[in-house]
């Protein structure tokens, strides 16, 4: 099977129907896999390679230059994370810019929309604002988010004021300290140059090290986010396929930062009229990958697909436009549509697609390119008129938008002088068993959602909340996991009894969804935000939480660094998918157990969801065991 998702399986036969070639199709071309690239073993840092290495322990046994298993392995790896943190800071220094533009007047369209969050960043990061006007403070806050990226003092405040006093001093220990974001990622490329780290431990310290820059600049991502467009708050939407309407000018708007298609949300308010002169009903916003989460948690714009299954919406014949951001977008877009109607519409100068329409988005230009890009989808489905459109009628009732302070809000309604406490009461009761966090993307190596499903429903009904980000949030939404009869469905008894108390206590006359879906993948910063602040609470570390996480379908480089952050503060972080390290036994054993001792967190590598849910149970029981709390049978 390539996919549990039924609307998928509809439109892979469409697309066979249509000899149009998909990512499953490309998948099969790539076998057999090389086995030096997939244990990690090929290294092509120099053009004296590229060098592999036999795993079988028989010559050769060192690259050209003599780096051996463990090096070529750990560089492999760290560099991995370079690039994972780069993609999310890059994501917050867009983001960082756009404040600073319209904190200095440079750019109208950016205003701030919840004044509360930004005060209260502000205070986290040490600018007291008193007195201060809105666009002053946002100025200041702006200033000290673009000093995060330059090497600076150490440690890096973006991070480590968002830690226990525990974690800051495990990390200093181990020598895992950034300075700069760009400072860490530039020193781990350096590093990894030939010729230059090959002390595997050290690398794989400076690759923690990275990771926690990563998460400087996954939270930044976040707090602006939050800020320039609103902290998200519970919102009704639906997802899959379904909720295109082919009487209505479909625009799919995929990537990942909400600079560009927060403004797309206001433009397509503001051209419902040009749309209904072309003959449409109106102008259908729908979302693919993290844009579509940030723009579901915001405006309950509907989620089409996700990851994998990109292509797919383009063989409809309904979709007008598909506007891409940048990271994760794949280039076969251009080619799916080829024999479509469609617009694939790149917007970023950084992020060009050859073949596709480009529309160069800037924060100065925003509302001209948000309407010319709406405009060339108007166009599109003009030229749609008279073509066969089939969608399938499938999607899934969704309730998405749980940000840290919408979960503490909800809390509060049971407790409010003191919310956390009815969280807390309840793990300690044991009718929480624990948190695990299921983040990452689909792998087209692993069936669609196989992992996700199956995780879930085994953690699930043993009273594990679940806590969703990124295109496995996606996965959830689409098999209807994000809504209150998913509670009824899923979860174990004190797990309902608790969500059933804090939906009554909100008035939403049934229990809150099993699975809480906490936004796209630079809000993953946002559960560590949760277990930092219960971990206070507790009086103890965050590596002593009953909370792990899982990407047990990830494929992206982001997914390793926010793998490692995880791992980084404590937590056990299960991967469905086997990353290229089984080369080396060092780097290996490093990961699965030598970093326990040191840091409390540790990969657990399991492809089988059920065995999965197994180890993971049995982390959140360990960890249990050691608050001193009751604990249970697999
Ligand atoms: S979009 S990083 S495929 S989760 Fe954030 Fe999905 Fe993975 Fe991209």
């Amino acid at each position: 099977m390539k996919s549990h998702d039924t609307a998928v399986r509809v439109m892979l036969d469409a697309a066979r129907d249509q000899g149009a070639e998909t990512v499953w199709d490309r998948h099969a071309k790539q076998d057999p896999r090389c086995g030096f690239g997939e244990t990690g073993l090929c290294c092509r840092h120099c053009s004296q390679g590229p060098c592999r290495i036999n795993p079988f322990g028989e010559d050769p046994q060192k690259g050209v230059c003599g780096a051996d298993a463990d090096t070529m392995v750990a560089r492999g790896l760290v560099r991995a994370i370079a690039a994972g943190c780069a993609s999310h800071s890059g994501h917050a220094k867009h983001l960082a810019h756009a404040l600073h533009k319209w904190a200095k007047g440079h750019s109208d369209h950016y205003p701030v929309k919840d004044e509360a969050k930004l005060k209260a960043v502000a205070g986290r990061m040490g600018i007291s604002g008193e007195g201060m006007e809105t666009r002053q403070l946002a100025g200041q806050l702006a200033d000290l988010a673009l000093k995060q990226f330059a090497e600076g003092e150490a440690p890096l405040a973006w991070a480590f004021n968002h830690l226990t006093a525990g974690r800051r001093e495990a990390l200093e220990r181990l020598g895992a300290v950034p300075t700069g974001i760009e400072n860490t990622i530039a020193e781990m490329l350096h590093r990894t140059h030939m010729g230059v780290d090959a002390d595997p431990v050290n690398l794989l310290i400076g690759g923690i090290a990275c990771a926690v820059a990563d998460y400087a600049g996954s939270h930044m991502a976040t707090d602006l986010s939050d800020i320039l467009f609103g902290t998200p708050q519970p919102v009704a939407s639906r997802a899959n396929l379904g909720v295109m309407d082919a009487g209505k000018v479909n625009i799919a708007l995929h990537g990942h930062n909400p600079v560009l298609s927060d403004l797309l949300v206001r433009a397509a308010l503001e051209m419902e009229g040009e749309a209904g002169e072309a003959g449409a009903a109106g102008i259908n916003l729908m979302g693919v990958c993290c844009t579509g989460n940030e723009i579901l948690m915001r405006h309950g714009v509907p989620s089409l697909t996700h990851s994998i299954s990109q292509e797919l919406p383009i063989f409809t014949g309904a979709l007008d436009a598909m506007v891409v951001d940048y990271q994760c977008v794949y280039p076969s877009l251009v080619a799916a549509a080829s024999c479509a109607h469609t617009r694939v519409i790149t917007t970023m100068g950084m992020a060009k697609i050859s073949g596709a329409v480009h529309i160069e988005f800037t924060e100065e230009n925003a509302r001209e390119s948000a309407q010319k890009i709406i405009r060339e989808a108007i166009g599109a489905f003009k030229s749609r008129k008279g073509r066969a459109v089939s969608i399938p009628e499938i999607s899934s009732e969704v309730t998405a938008g749980f940000s840290v302070e919408a979960i503490v809000g909800a809390l509060s309604k049971l407790d409010p002088a003191d919310p956390l406490k009815p969280l807390i009461d309840n793990i300690v009761g044991g009718n929480i068993q624990g948190v695990v966090l299921v983040a990452g993307c689909n792998n087209v190596k692993v069936p669609q959602d196989e992992n996700f499903l199956g995780l879930a429903k085994e953690l699930l009904a043993r009273d594990v909340l679940v806590l969703a980000t990124g295109c496995g949030a996606g996965a959830y939404a689409r098999h209807g996991f994000l809504t209150p009869g998913a509670a009824e469905k899923y979860a174990g008894p004190g797990l309902k009894a608790v969500l059933s108390a804090v939906g009554e206590a909100n008035g939403l006359g049934g229990p809150l969804p099993p699975v809480l879906h906490i936004g796209s993948c630079v809000d993953n910063s946002r559960a560590v935000d949760i277990a930092v602040a219960v971990a206070n609470r507790l009086g103890v570390d965050t590596d002593k939480l009953p909370v792990a996480a899982s990407a047990p379908e990830y494929k992206t480089e982001k997914a390793v660094s926010i793998g490692t952050y995880a791992v980084a503060f404590g937590l056990p972080v299960h991967l469905g998918v086997v990353p290229p390290v089984l080369g080396s036994q060092t780097v290996a054993g490093l990961l699965t157990a030598g970093v326990k001792e040191l840091l409390g967190g540790w990969f657990i590598v399991e492809p089988d969801p059920l065995k999965a849910a197994e180890a993971i149970f049995g982390a959140l029981q360990e960890r249990r065991r050691g608050l001193g709390l009751a604990s249970r049978p697999w």
